[in-house]
């Protein structure tokens, strides 16, 4: 066990929602045979890692209970785990962090980067699995004093944060973030950081945070992008004063995959594979960096 989180080529997480209202694919793999198949098509599409979420943190949603958010991800983990598929679990809870890694979860994704469950830090920290550290402020009013609570993470549409300097502020935040996970135990060489794009940001809050990737590449630990089909790729194609619909952002969202790869990420969030295979392959073919190819 133990060891950095490090491999040559760009990993492509697939993303399954296993729940009701995800903005693009949300209802659609509620049932555990439906989120197989798909976690399966995802795979041969070229996902490295099948990351599965049972709740949705799209603005406006509401929180599930955690027996429902367990009970929706771990049959689909355990299936997936056995068949020998890399899958890391999207959740902000502890109970459902450890009931995934007990079903084969590899790696713990978790969008408030810690700070919504204080056990979760431990619960990594014993299982010894790469953490994905994503950044999301809270705009509630215990914002910048803390600590957060779960009740802290949701959000409305169109609410975002106060920032002078986003790029500055989000790796501060994201570098206090990996003090917490230090403290309580966690190996650093076992995180990866996640600017959140869209989490409470505004779209030229992700435009800057994704020109300012050399400086979140600074910090000195891999970087994960989850741009696919966000609303900020919407209002860029907005046509007639309309933003193009979720599925119709598939090709922006390998566009960002190139370029982030040509940054120098180590993983992309997407929802369709094979759009951004191709176009990673394409950016590691121009920067010459070396990749263990995806095809
Ligand atoms: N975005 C969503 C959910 N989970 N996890 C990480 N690490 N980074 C992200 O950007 C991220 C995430 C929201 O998108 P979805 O509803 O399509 O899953």
């Amino acid at each position: 066990m133990g060891g950095a989180v490090t491999g040559s080529g760009v990993k492509i997480l697939g993303v399954v929602n296993v729940t009701a209202d995800s903005f693009s694919d949300g209802g659609k793999f509620l049932d555990v045979d439906a989120a197989l198949a798909h976690a399966r098509k995802l795979v041969a599409d070229g996902a490295d890692i099948v990351d599965i979420g049972g709740e949705s943190t799209r603005p406006g949603a509401h929180r599930v209970d955690e027996e429902t958010e367990a009970g929706r991800v771990v049959p689909v983990i355990a299936e997936l785990a056995r068949a020998g598929v890399p899958v890391s679990v999207d959740t902000m809870r502890s109970g459902v962090a450890a009931a995934a890694i007990e079903a084969g979860a590899a790696y713990v994704n978790d969008v408030s980067g810690g700070r919504a469950d204080p056990q979760m830090a431990k619960v990594v920290a014993a299982a010894d699995l790469p953490w994905i550290l994503m950044h999301w402020r809270p705009l509630t009013e215990r914002a910048g004093a803390g600590p957060y609570g779960p009740e802290d993470f949701t959000h409305r549409a169109g609410q975002t944060g106060a920032y002078r300097d986003v790029v500055g502020e989000v790796s501060g935040e994201l570098l206090a973030q990996v003090d917490s996970a230090v403290a309580a135990g966690v190996d650093p060489d076992r995180l990866i950081l996640d600017p959140g794009l869209g989490f409470a940001k505004s779209a030229e809050h992700n435009w800057e945070l994704l020109r300012g990737l050399p400086t979140l590449l600074g910090l000195g630990f891999p970087v994960l992008v989850g741009a696919s089909r966000k609303r900020f790729l919407g209002s860029l194609l907005a046509e007639h004063g309309e933003d193009r619909p979720p599925a119709g952002r598939e090709i922006a969202t390998a566009a960002v995959s190139a370029l982030a790869a040509a940054a120098g990420v180590w993983g992309v969030r997407v929802h369709d594979p094979a759009a951004s295979r191709d176009a990673i392959a394409v950016a590691q073919a121009w920067t010459g960096a070396e990749g263990e190819g995806h095809g």
